[in-house]
């Protein structure tokens, strides 16, 4: 009688699933069309007589960081964690105190850093998605049956073709920093994590990159499986982490150079350094300057330790915390040794280096809860935007100071093209100042007037010291002044409505005048978050 009642209970749900198979979930409103106006623009720039150099311009060394969190970095004032490597980098330059990134998730992140544009200029809007469900029935069970954690199905089943998928990545008709500078004669290097794109049209050596070393997707094991025995790994329980260890070194997780598959054995951490290293060095003689992207995958998921290093943290209980802060010493170590190598060479004061991280913690994981900041990567909330962020150029800008408003990562675009003698792209409109003008106080006013975040149904905006932030489908919304609550934890939006409309107001002119009317692609998930007892969803 009971079994008899069970089927009676599903058997609606029987039925919604035979009938709805195959309906495709497939929808032609996904397709890909890249700007022809952009193309023709780009081919233009780069058909010009470029300068050649007179003298040796700067070189030009980029190191980000993946998912490491402002306060896991000792220099912003934590004792939980020793970071001296990368803190001597800031304190032989600039400590920005208010470093943002233009997304809260990797690759929408790096695409703002390498294009200097934010993102969603282009319908860069989230991250790059290796699959969709293909059907009805695979959206369903993903929504009700398969356990996915704080992970949330979305609710429209509209998904690109699979062909679509492969056009997902930062458009060819969009200009990266390493193609521009190539275009000007610079010896240009990857060693890293790439994740702007995995097919002919977006990977690495088709786009302004010399050499190559690494990976091309969201991650990649940082020992095979055949070293785990030089490795302490923490598997987290989770629904979206289990795919991580099970995709292993295969697909886009494969470790490549010049597009070749390799055999890696080493450290990851530590073989990108030494790559990179390796680059300056084979490069450092050359008539040309060079510029190196180096980005490293740490402290990302999946969590794995050099022994040594997890044996440093003895002191720390929780396992997962261990390995994560193991990582992360490995990785400001690595740091360390590549801004030696720079010194060593006799490079110091001719290399402009930045570091920053492309978003906030992963505070999903449980490593890490980014301090005193609210949310972590994946939320516009300053704990997914607001990142560790230095620079160094000895003799060129000031050594030992902190600035104190807000820059973007897509400033060091701009930077970088002022102050190596190229100009930038006429055809296009750029987010980024010239960092030197005020770190150097040439110019005392704030870099931005603005900034603006979208994804989805986030919005977000800084304005001075006030933020807006809400969701257009969830209903909720904020203001905060973070000049007094950069935690922000006292919600000023029903005090301040005049403040809250005119920056929402602004927000939508910044998306008429700036965005397309749609993203390339849409995503699949929300993740869940309760902060201070709230819960929201935000995009993933
Ligand atoms: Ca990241």
């Amino acid at each position: 009688m009971k079994i008899k009642n069970n089927i009676i209970q599903i058997l609606p749900f029987l039925i919604l699933l035979s009938s709805c198979y195959p309906i495709s979930v497939h929808h032609t409103k996904w397709r890909i069309k890249w700007d022809k106006e952009k193309k023709e623009g780009k081919e233009q720039y780069f058909s010009q007589s470029l300068k050649t150099f007179q003298t040796k311009s700067p070189n030009v060394v980029l190191i980000v960081c993946d998912d490491l969190g402002k306060y896991e970095v000792s220099a912003y004032g934590v004792d939980h964690i020793q970071t001296p490597h990368i803190d001597q980098l800031g304190r032989e330059g600039v400590i920005f105190q208010e470093g943002y990134v233009t997304a809260p998730t990797c690759a929408p992140s790096r695409a703002g850093l390498m294009t200097g544009r934010v993102q969603n200029r282009y319908g860069f809007e989230t991250q790059i998605m290796e699959f969709y469900p293909t059907n009805m029935i695979e959206y369903l069970s993903g929504k009700y049956i398969v356990k996915t954690d704080d992970w949330v199905l979305t609710t429209r089943p509209e998904y690109p073709s699979e062909w679509q998928v492969h056009k997902q990545g930062v458009p060819p008709t969009e200009i990266n920093l390493a193609e521009l500078l190539n275009g000007y004669g610079y010896h240009t290097g990857i060693t890293g994590k790439w994740h702007l794109g995995a097919s002919r049209h977006h990977l690495p050596w088709e786009r302004g990159f010399d050499y190559q070393y690494g990976f091309n997707g969201a991650f990649s094991l940082y020992t095979p499986e055949r070293e785990w025995n030089k490795v302490i790994n923490y598997v987290h329980e989770s629904f979206s982490t289990r795919y991580q260890w099970e995709s292993g070194r295969y697909g886009e997780g494969a470790i490549t150079e010049n597009g070749k598959e390799i055999r890696e054995e080493k450290y990851l951490t530590f073989a990108i350094r030494d790559k990179a290293i390796e680059f300056i060095r084979n490069s450092k003689d050359l008539d040309n300057p060079f510029f190196l992207y180096c980005a490293f995958s740490a402290p990302h998921v999946p969590f794995q330790a050099p022994v040594d290093y997890y044996c440093k943290y003895e002191h720390v209980e929780d396992e997962n915390k261990r390995v994560y802060y193991a990582m992360i010493s490995a990785l400001d170590d690595a740091i360390g040794d590549l801004h030696h190598a720079i010194k060593e060479m006799g490079l110091e004061e001719n290399t402009m280096i930045f570091l920053l991280s492309d978003n906030g913690g992963a505070s999903y994981t449980g490593a890490t809860d980014n301090g005193p900041l609210k949310g972590g990567k994946l939320t516009q909330f300053e704990g997914g935007i607001n990142v560790p962020f230095m620079m160094k150029w000895k003799g060129h800008i000031p050594e030992g100071i902190r600035y104190e408003e807000p820059v973007l990562s897509t400033d060091i675009f701009t930077t970088v093209v002022q102050n190596v003698g190229a100009k930038l792209p006429a055809d296009r409109e750029y987010d980024g100042v010239n960092l030197l003008d005020y770190v150097n106080g040439k110019s005392d006013i704030p870099p931005h007037e603005q900034l603006f975040w979208r994804a989805d149904h986030i919005w977000a905006i800084r304005d001075g010291n006030y933020k807006m932030i809400l969701s257009t489908r969830d209903g909720w919304a904020e203001l905060y002044d973070l000049k007094k609550d950069k935690s922000e934890t006292i919600n000023l939006k029903d005090q301040m409505p005049e403040l809250f409309e005119a920056l929402k107001e602004k927000h939508k002119e910044w998306q008429d005048k700036n965005l397309p009317p749609k993203p390339m692609w849409p995503r699949v998930m929300d993740h869940k978050f309760v902060l201070n007892g709230k819960e929201y969803l935000f995009p993933a």
